[in-house]
């Protein structure tokens, strides 16, 4: 069983054979406010946190607007070769986030020319909460807009303690409010979503394992079996307790209205079958053990790394295969010197990024059109209150004979070899 792990007990599921737990390294924060890796051992998350003066989660949303890229130029070089810069540097780990202004650029040439080179047929994507702000939902661990910035208002000791099970057990109320923020429903899919799910169009989507429970992937129209959703979803829910399974429309609308779901058959506390600290990643995780070593190429998108098991997960591709990080700062692996062979980045905002990296591919207006064509007809679906559900319009979209081919080709169980 694989178990998700907070950073206080990481140590310990470490000497774990059976089980892999979710786990957050410790972080600190410089002294102007960005990410840095610690390891001095600190695990007080919420003793480093800096007093925020404008508490206001709505403020922050609206602030987390997409950012100016600074490395302009860097991959299209004048003779059209990947420049090779990226693999030999990574940033200072206290560099301010507009750290795209590194050389680190070039990494999305590399990997856009071997996927042309049709090298990259079975590509695996890691990805994180810096994939769904440009949808309008806080990441973690963003100076200032990210949740664990503003927590003043869940009323909790320490940033780890809204998804610990134990603590939840005891006060739900802090993770319903934020659950009432992060409900699916309420935002869209974004240009990196659908980049996700053109990947699977064109049939080089291998799976994409996802740390978000926002859900967007499947929203865009990513198929189920191609998504592993690994820190669990609000699509179901169950007894937090005695794993009674629950209605989840039914508890959605509890949480929504500020009620609490209680177990029928214990009384205990209901939840959406997210996965918190100390509990166990869905089943479907498992698939890693299978598609890991298979996979060709791995981008990892929008995560600090900081939460195990998907964290360590990055390291099980085959040493050869090439990775490429795609995020504002160097993290894990990526924030060390010397890089792997074959490890290649592109920091900076990540739809900007992703926008560059569709146009080095040729996407760019095949994705455009596929995003106008599901989010019109997801639009009809909510306005009219007898339209089929969300993924149904896929069917309809612009593209819907060559992505239904590979939908076919890819709804096998995720058992199979794919
Ligand atoms: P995190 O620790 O907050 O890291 C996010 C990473 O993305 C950071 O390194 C950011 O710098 C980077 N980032 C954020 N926005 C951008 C951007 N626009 N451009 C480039 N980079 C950006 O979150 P992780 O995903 O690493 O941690 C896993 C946690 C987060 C899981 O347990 C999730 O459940 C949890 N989470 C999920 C959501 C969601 O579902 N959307 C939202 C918030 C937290």
């Amino acid at each position: 069983m694989s178990r998700l792990r907070s950073s206080v007990d990481k140590k310990a599921s470490q000497t774990s054979v059976n089980r892999i737990t979710r786990s957050s390294s410790s972080q600190a924060r410089t002294h102007d406010g960005t990410e840095s890796r610690a390891h001095s051992g600190l695990g007080c998350y919420g003793k480093q946190r800096r007093k925020q003066t404008d508490p206001s989660l709505a403020q922050n949303l609206s602030q987390m607007s997409v950012s100016g890229q600074n490395c302009e130029g860097t991959e299209t070089r004048a003779d059209g070769e990947p420049s090779l810069e990226g693999q030999f540097f990574t940033s200072e780990p206290d560099q301010p986030s507009h750290a795209a202004k590194s050389p680190s650029c070039g990494g999305l040439t590399t990997i856009a020319r071997l996927m042309k080179l049709g090298r990259c047929k079975k590509v695996l994507v890691v990805a994180g909460a810096g994939i769904s702000t440009a949808s309008g939902i806080p990441d973690f661990r963003t100076p200032g807009t990210g949740l664990y910035a503003n927590l003043e208002k869940f009323n909790v000791p320490y940033p780890e303690a809204i998804f610990n099970i134990d603590y939840f057990s005891n006060d739900p109320q802090p993770f319903f409010s934020l659950a009432k923020a992060l409900y699916p429903g309420s935002h869209r899919p974004n240009y990196i979503h659908y980049f996700i799910r053109m990947l699977h169009h064109k049939g080089l989507l291998l799976r994409v394992y996802t740390q978000n429970i926002d859900g967007l992937e499947k929203v865009c129209g990513i198929p189920d079996d191609k998504v592993v959703e690994a820190h669990g979803s609000f699509a179901t829910a169950s007894c937090h307790l005695c794993y009674t399974p629950f209605p989840a429309e039914d508890a959605k609308v509890d949480i929504m209205n500020d009620k609490v779901p209680v177990c029928s058959f214990c009384s205990a506390t209901v939840k959406p079958d997210v996965v918190f600290f100390g509990e166990d990643l869905p089943q479907k995780y498992f698939l890693h053990t299978k598609d890991f070593p298979k996979a060709d190429l791995l981008i990892i998108m929008g995560t600090s790394l900081q939460i195990e098991p998907c964290a360590s997960l990055v390291n099980t591709v085959r040493s050869s295969v090439p990775r490429l990080l795609l995020n504002r700062h160097a993290v894990g692996a990526f924030d060390q010197v010397p890089l792997r062979r074959g490890d290649h980045m592109e920091l900076g905002d990540l739809e900007v990024t992703v926008r560059r990296f569709a146009d080095l591919l040729g996407w760019n207006h095949e994705i455009q059109d596929l995003m106008r064509s599901h989010e019109a007809a997801s639009i009809g679906a909510l306005v009219s209150c007898c339209s089929p559900p969300l993924t149904a319009s896929r069917g309809r979209s612009s593209d819907g004979d060559t992505d239904s081919e590979t939908d076919s080709k890819s709804s096998t169980s995720y058992n199979s070899n794919q």
